[in-house]
């Protein structure tokens, strides 16, 4: 094996840090220097061990959805839905921490009180509690791909409502152009980082939509994943599903969503704008600064980690829903 020496923190040069993917690959680089098997970096420790394969398995099995259709639209995707237990367990969440692995600490996540306030440019104002969230919208569940800004990709069935559901209910004034999501964040119970080598981290997470991206049919709350409310590390009690966008533009765990004339602030953006823009819309095309885009990891239907190498399609496959939104918007 060839010998590499391991830059420090201090020796790597800011633009080659990616708050998103720095400490999972700087532990996949040390644990392959040491000879270890890839597969604990991949998270599949839980496979092993079947104390901790049941503990995870406990946190999935969340209430069941009852009477659940799927809408014929998106019941078919072109590959397997990943495996669940390997999604459970393969997360990015970090307000839990900034590897992949946050499954265990993100069952701090309070969630039984919880309240999502609409508000901002809205004739309705309103706030939804948590029961309102599971019950005054018709729940479908809806089969989508799902890509990672880091080039890997799931198929996941999430369970919820069209975005444009609540904005029939709140109704958005003329002069809201676009929207913002807060998710949860408790610097008590937050133990993720508050630096990365870009700068201090604008907790909180916060994403953003234009309100026509909002209003587009494949905009979704996801109250649920695989039959069951959602489990925390997937975003308990209620999440965005944007799938023609890369995965960080879902916001988890939401807390407020505010309705603004102009393009709010987020998260990513803020912190590293040349890298995760506004809009991100996965495009084979564009690579990453450091990365291309052209195709994915895709984690298929287990039962153990198998990286399959995919094209990635633009629009993540989604054009014929979207890609209107971008050619009419901007000329
Ligand atoms: N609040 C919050 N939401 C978040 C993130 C996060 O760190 N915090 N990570 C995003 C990223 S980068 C991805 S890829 C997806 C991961 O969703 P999953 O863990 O349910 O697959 O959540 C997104 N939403
Ligand atoms: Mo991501």
């Amino acid at each position: 094996m060839t010998l590499i020496r391991v830059p420090k923190s201090w020796e790597i040069p800011e633009n080659q840090i990616t708050p998103e993917a720095v400490y999972f690959n700087r532990r996949r680089f040390l644990k392959t220097l040491v000879g270890a098997s890839i597969l604990p970096i991949l998270g599949c420790q839980a496979s092993s061990d079947s104390e901790t394969n049941k503990e995870l398995a406990a946190t999935l099995n969340q209430p069941t959805v009852k009477s659940l259709n799927t809408n014929p639209a998106f019941a078919n995707v072109d590959r397997p839905i990943t495996n669940e237990l390997l999604a459970g367990q393969y997360n990015n969440f970090y307000e839990f921490g900034s590897g992949k692995s946050i499954w265990q600490a993100a069952q701090a996540l309070p969630t039984d009180e919880w309240k999502v306030e609409v508000t901002g440019l809205v004739k309705n104002p309103r706030t939804y509690d948590l029961d309102d969230l599971r019950k005054k919208f018709p729940l479908e569940e809806r089969i989508y791909r799902f890509r990672c800004v880091e080039a890997w990709s799931m198929v996941l069935p999430w369970l919820g409502f069209p975005m444009r559901l609540l904005m029939e209910e709140v109704e958005p004034t003329s002069k809201a152009k676009f929207v913002r999501f807060t998710s949860y964040d408790d610097p008590q119970i937050r133990i993720g980082p508050a630096w990365s080598f870009s700068g201090k981290l604008p907790w909180p997470y916060t994403e953003g939509l234009t309100v026509e991206e909002m209003a587009n049919d494949l905009a979704f709350f996801a109250v649920g994943i695989y039959g069951h409310f959602l489990p925390k590390q997937h975003g308990a009690p209620i999440r965005e599903v944007v799938p023609w966008k890369y995965g960080f533009k879902g916001a988890k765990s939401i807390v407020k969503i505010e309705f603004v004339e102009t393009q709010p602030a987020t998260f990513w953006n803020t912190l590293i704008p040349y890298e995760y823009k506004f809009e991100a819309n996965v495009n084979p095309d564009v690579p990453h600064p450091r990365w291309s885009q052209a195709t994915e990891k895709f984690v298929g239907k287990g039962p153990n980690f198998s990286w399959e190498r995919r094209e990635t399609l633009p629009y993540n496959g989604y054009g014929e829903y979207v890609a209107q939104l971008y050619s009419t918007s901007r000329t």
